[in-house]
């Protein structure tokens, strides 16, 4: 990133979070006593998080010789919408990530363009809320980048992150995240495991990944990427596939 760029990208980051820090307090100020609180549990959590936590810590970064031998898949593992297995079919030479919503230029990039940008690498821990944890290396240009090219307009909130499997059900795989949480300098758009292209299991061609989430925040399966400043409208309205289900929405660790 350019300095001017790198500036900009900060002061950006900077605001947002003032800016959601600012909502919480308010809410907190105007709940009428421990009921109001109870009431609203999800928001309790990630507001009780993110006091005891710095917004920004960093997810741990492991050393090469802690990755694991084979990156265990979970959930959807080989998707069969026929638009999937058409790309697929191709190397996913045809796809593309859309990236628009509450933008002022909405834009698309191939994987060649994707993997032509600025990219981070880590090696970190995959926690999933079903028991198990895995060590991986992943590679990708940071969201918060790919947002700041797009132009997020002021009064946006969430990223929500479509996905081109359904896992067998009804309603395709989507998640969100928090504005402050996709700037993360270490939420990154992951194109590559352990230095080579995602395999199929683990998301190909590209998933998302906010090290500081639990495992099923991380969408495979991207097709597009919508900020919006509601998550109300969205498939259940909570904000995820599995938040639908009854899955707590922050699911910061
Ligand atoms: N599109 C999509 N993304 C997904 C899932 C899924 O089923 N579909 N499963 C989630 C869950 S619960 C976990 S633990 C991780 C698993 O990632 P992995 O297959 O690379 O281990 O992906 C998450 N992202
Ligand atoms: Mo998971």
């Amino acid at each position: 990133m350019r300095s001017r760029d790198r500036r900009s990208f900060l002061a950006r980051a900077g605001a947002v979070g003032g800016a959601a820090w600012l909502a919480g307090c308010d809410r907190l100020a105007t709940k009428s006593g421990f009921a109001g609180w109870l009431g609203s549990s999800d928001g309790l959590t990630e507001r009780v998080q993110r006091s005891l936590t710095a917004r920004d810590a960093l997810a741990h970064e492991y050393d090469e010789s802690a990755i694991a031998s084979s990156f265990r898949a979970n959930g959807s593992i080989n998707p069969q919408a026929p638009e999937y297995l058409t790309l697929r079919a191709n190397d996913f030479r045809d796809w593309r990530l859309a990236i628009g919503g509450m933008v002022r230029a909405p834009f698309s990039l191939s994987l060649d363009e994707l993997r032509a940008l600025p990219a981070r690498t880590q090696i970190t821990r995959h926690d999933c809320v079903e028991g198990w944890s895995a060590i991986g290396k992943w590679t990708g240009p940071l969201l918060g980048s790919i947002l700041e090219r797009a132009g997020v307009e002021s009064a946006a909130r969430f990223v929500v992150f479509r996905c081109m499997d359904n896992l067998g059900g009804v309603g395709m795989y989507y998640e969100s995240i928090a504005l402050e949480d996709a700037y993360h300098p270490q939420t990154i758009l992951a194109y590559n495991l352990n230095d080579k292209a995602l395999p199929v299991a683990n998301g190909a061609p590209l998933r998302v990944r906010p090290e500081r989430m639990l495992g099923y925040k991380m969408a495979k399966y991207l097709s597009g990427i919508e900020v919006v400043d509601s998550l109300a409208g969205i498939e259940g309205g909570k904000g995820g596939y599995w938040e639908d289900r009854g899955y707590q929405w922050f699911g910061g660790i």
